[in-house]
Order: C-alpha cells, then sequence, then structure tokens
C-alpha cells in the first residue's frame, strides 16, 4: 500500500535536497525530486509522498504565480517561486554595484513584482552621502528607498519594514555583506540565520548564506534570504521584454522611426534622442545595451 500524498511548501532548496513544510503544522520533511529533474524552487508548493518518518519524493510541484531566476547562455539559477514583492539590500559598505541594482531590478520588473530598496547601514557615514547620490537615480524613477540601520536602529528598521512584510512573500536579494541575514534575524525572532561576520585576521568571510531559505514573518507572510550573488544574467528576457522592463524609455517607444528599432544606432530613434537631450540617465541605457550585447553572444 502506498503512502499517503502531502501537501507542503518548499523552505530550503540545496542541490537535490529539499526541505519540505507540510500543511497543517505536518512538520518538516527532507525531500528528493523524482527521477533526476529537480527543478523545484523556494516557495513552491508540492505534493509528495512520505518515504520515512523524516523523508519525502516530491511527486508534483503546483503551479506557480511567478518564479523569479537568473539566467546566462548556458545555466538558470532559479531564486524563489510565488512571490508577492522583492526588497533589494544595499549598504553604505561594502560598497553596492549599481548594474547588479539595476539588473534586479529588472528581472523584478519583468515578473511585475512590487520592489522596495533598502539601503542598510546608515551608521557608517563616510560613504553615506555617495550612496545616497547614487540612489537618487533610482528614486526619480520611482523606487522607494528605506534608509535603515540594523544595528544602530533596530527598533526603528523593525517599524518601517514589518508593517509592509506582514502577509506577503518577500524575496531578499542583494550581493554579499549587504545584512539581508541581519534583517531576517531582526525581523523573524527564531530565525537565526548565519550572518556574516568577517575576520580581520584570516581575511575571510564567515557565515556568508550559502542556501535560500524561507522563513515564517510572526504577522503572515514569509521572508526569504538569499546568498549574496556576484552575477545577475537576465539571458532569458527577450528583447521586447528588455524594452518594456525599463520603464523610463516607455514615453519614447512609439516615437522611433522604425517600429522595430533596438535603440542602439538606428537613425530617428527617439530613446537615444532623450539619452542626448539628458531625460535617459546614461548608466541605464548601458546596461540596455550590455543587456542586449549578453544575449548575442
Ligand atoms: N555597521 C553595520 N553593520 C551591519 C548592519 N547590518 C549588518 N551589519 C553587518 O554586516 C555584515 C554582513 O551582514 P549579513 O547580514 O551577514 O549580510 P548578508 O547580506 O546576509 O551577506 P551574505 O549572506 O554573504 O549574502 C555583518 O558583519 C553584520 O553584522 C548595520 O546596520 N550597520
Ligand atoms: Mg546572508
Ligand atoms: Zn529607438
Amino acid at each position: 500500500m502506498s503512502a499517503p500524498l502531502e501537501s507542503g511548501v518548499i523552505t530550503a532548496a540545496y542541490g537535490r535536497h529539499y526541505l519540505i513544510e507540510l500543511e497543517n503544522n505536518g512538520g518538516l520533511l527532507q525531500g528528493f525530486p523524482r527521477g533526476k529533474k529537480n527543478d523545484a524552487a523556494v516557495g513552491d508548493k508540492v505534493i509528495c509522498e512520505r518515504r520515512s518518518n523524516n523523508q519525502g519524493v516530491i511527486l508534483e510541484i503546483l503551479p506557480r504565480r511567478n518564479l523569479l531566476y537568473r539566467s546566462d547562455a548556458f545555466k538558470s539559477k532559479y531564486l524563489a517561486a510565488n512571490l508577492d514583492q522583492l526588497l533589494i539590500v544595499l549598504a553604505t559598505e561594502p560598497y553596492f554595484s549599481e548594474e547588479m541594482l539595476g539588473r534586479a531590478l529588472l528581472a523584478a520588473q519583468a515578473h511585475e513584482l512590487t520592489t522596495l530598496i533598502v539601503l542598510n547601514k546608515t551608521d557608517l557615514t563616510t560613504m553615506l552621502a555617495s550612496a545616497r547620490a547614487r540612489l537618487h537615480l533610482y528614486q526619480k524613477l520611482g523606487f522607494e528607498v528605506l534608509e535603515v540601520s540594523v544595528h544602530a536602529q533596530p527598533q526603528a528598521t523593525h517599524e518601517h519594514l514589518a508593517s509592509r512584510l506582514a502577509g506577503r512573500a518577500t524575496l531578499l536579494l542583494g550581493q554579499s555583506g549587504m545584512g539581508k541575514s541581519s534583517l531576517v534575524n531582526l525581523l523573524v525572532p527564531e530565525a537565526q540565520a548565519a550572518t556574516r561576520e568577517i575576520s580581520t585576521a584570516l581575511k575571510t568571510g564567515k557565515h556568508t548564506t550559502t542556501l535560500t531559505r524561507l522563513y515564517r514573518l510572526p504577522d503572515g507572510g514569509a521572508l526569504i534570504d538569499s546568498p549574496g550573488f556576484q552575477e545577475f544574467g537576465l539571458h532569458h528576457l527577450s528583447e521586447g521584454m528588455l524594452e518594456r522592463a525599463f520603464g523610463e524609455f516607455q514615453p519614447f517607444l512609439a516615437g522611433c522611426r522604425f517600429y522595430n528599432c533596438r535603440h542602439l544606432h538606428e537613425p530617428g530613434c527617439a530613446v537615444l534622442a532623450a539619452l542626448k537631450r539628458g531625460e535617459i540617465a546614461p548608466a541605464r541605457h548601458s546596461l540596455y545595451m550590455q543587456l542586449l550585447a549578453e544575449k548575442e553572444q
């Protein structure tokens, strides 16, 4: 006789191993994909069959609302599924990459996810002014930037974020060392997410997050911690999707002379004209060109 089927949510993914939180407080199960395929992501709802006390086989992944991932020409890396919003975590130090920020924003835009940018470590004031200046562009583009300090102002940080996160599934995304896990520890009392304390003696980062992990928030909803990324390929976005994901290009698209204009060097291109007039930021158009070039490689 076969075991009864159970449903749950993937709360951690590491290679071919998954952690499944079963419905109705059914506890945790170590899950394995059936066969060779392992295409489940954190946040996925799954049907599994228990094979022992703490192990089960994933039989089915239920239809997703969305799946956020990054990709290059060779492989895709799933970030998380069934999200309501993206919280991009930046810090005054270490220096954050605007290119990575731009790419994460495009991924979110392509999936129509709400995005909130958090600038953490405002207690480190040396780089604060320059971080603010670099974020000005994104505020002008309509993205909300929240300034916080998990260390110096834990209560205010908690207040600012708790209401925005309650009842929603939020993925924390950002480069290593920005404070994603520190935020998780602040917002999810029982999380004990490994935070990186850099050992200056050895110059090695300890406790950097290595797997994506979903935590339940006290007021409902979920917070997903993910490893810091160094690359963010968007190979899977078509040229049309890319063009639409740059929100500030939209008012000009209808003005291009050619209906299939790629806004690279075409005559009569309204996007290039706007760039020349300073109405589109050079950094944004460069990112657009770079993404098209990456797709052609
Ligand atoms: N000064 C200061 N340091 C902070 C603040 N928040 C976090 N940190 C420190 O920043 C370092 C990195 O924090 P983590 O939370 O591990 O960063 P992370 O984004 O999870 O990094 P990865 O897991 O490697 O992706 C740790 O040493 C934290 O103690 C803050 O508000 N101010
Ligand atoms: Mg971390
Ligand atoms: Zn054009």
